[in-house]
């Protein structure tokens, strides 16, 4: 059912005056700055796009692990160890605050775990790319939670109550995860040739799929122009990439490493750099199931999922034991 009503949230952006009075009285509230909250009147179509965006966030996080859950047991010392497994936990609880947020608005978590393992709901692409070596660790932390960083602290006046709280504590999370990773590649930028070498290897690979997590180019962006009217979105995928590259540059420069784009250029006229476009072919591929690692990461979720059948069915034999205990004792 609402697999169905996800497919029907991609439209323009009706004008005040063809609005009935219950959404130009909302919309007037999302302009003065109001939040929204979960017993508030909403139209359908910012319910189910807020749905659509919070349940692929919530995704992006879980999903999000495995790359780097990955190296745990390979991390090169006990303090990087412990620092990369506190750094996975976070992005656990980002997922559950995200899961939360998406139920207030009438979705349990299990339906969106389903559509998320039957292939109706994306999480970012980012997390369909290999990490082969461990500066791949310093890689995501550095570009990936940058990335995340740079779409999500705007995401902390989003017109949604529930969902700008949890970006509060997830964006403050997200600050360390950067700074790990950045870390990470400081010391392999000043470490040995072959760790260097290791380093820009990694910026090498994740340059573009970093980028590519800001969504398709605006003129490809079906969401954005709705998302920002509704404030469930605050800036144009190319105004936060564009951001995310002109800060992230100078970072490279100061690693001594080199970002792969022979165009790269600062631009005395505008203020900010050129730079190249991803490979938008590969985007749209990865997001419709076929990038390196797609299929593996699915089938990981969908064992977890099997796997955790007998824990919720023994919660559940547990909650109606004590339900009916209650029941009788009145
Ligand atoms: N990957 O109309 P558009 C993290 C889809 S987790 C996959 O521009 P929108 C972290 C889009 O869904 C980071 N799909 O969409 C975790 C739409 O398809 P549907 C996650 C993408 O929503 C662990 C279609 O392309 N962050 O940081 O207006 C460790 C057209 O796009 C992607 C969030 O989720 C993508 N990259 O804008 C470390 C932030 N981009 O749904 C780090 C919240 C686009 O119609 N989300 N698509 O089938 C957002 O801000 C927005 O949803 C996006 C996309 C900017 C991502």
């Amino acid at each position: 059912m609402y697999a169905q009503m996800v497919k029907s949230t991609g439209h323009g952006v009706k004008p005040l005056d063809e609005m009935d009075p219950q959404e130009r009285a909302f919309q007037e509230r999302i302009d003065a700055g109001d939040k929204i909250e979960p017993k508030d009147w909403m139209p359908d179509g910012y319910r189910k796009n807020l749905i659509r965006q919070i349940g692929q966030h919530a995704h992006s996080e879980i999903v999000g692990q495995l790359p780097e859950g990955n190296w745990i047991t390979r991390a090169p010392t006990l303090e990087r160890k412990a620092i990369l497994l506190a750094k996975v936990q976070d992005e656990a609880g980002h997922g559950l605050y995200l899961y939360c947020a998406a139920e207030t608005l009438g979705v349990s978590r299990d339906e969106l775990t389903r559509m998320l393992l039957d292939g109706k709901m994306k999480y970012s692409s980012i997390f369909n790319y290999p990490t082969l070596t461990w500066a791949d660790m310093g890689a995501v932390g550095w570009l990936v939670d940058g990335a995340a960083i740079m779409n999500q602290v705007p995401l902390q006046r989003t017109s949604y109550g529930p969902y700008a709280r949890a970006m509060v504590r997830i964006c403050k999370e997200e600050s360390f995860h950067q700074r790990q990773g950045f870390d990470i590649m400081m010391k392999m930028a000043n470490g040995t040739d072959a760790q260097k070498k290791m380093a820009q290897d990694a910026l090498n690979r994740f340059w573009f799929p970093s980028l590519m997590m800001f969504g398709p180019s605006d003129k490809d962006s079906v969401h954005s122009a709705q998302s920002m009217a509704w404030r469930i979105k605050m800036n144009t995928n190319d105004e936060l990439r564009q951001k995310f590259v002109d800060q992230t540059v100078p970072q490279a420069e100061y690693l001594g490493l080199t970002v792969p784009d022979p165009d790269l250029r600062w631009n005395d006229e505008t203020g900010q750099y050129d730079f190249s476009e991803p490979n938008w072919d590969e985007f749209f591929d990865v997001i419709s199931g076929n990038g390196p690692c797609n299929t593996e990461r699915l089938n990981t979720r969908k064992q977890a999922w099997d796997d955790g059948a007998w824990v919720r069915d023994g919660m559940l034999a547990h909650a109606a034991k004590r339900k009916s205990q209650g029941i009788a004792a009145q």
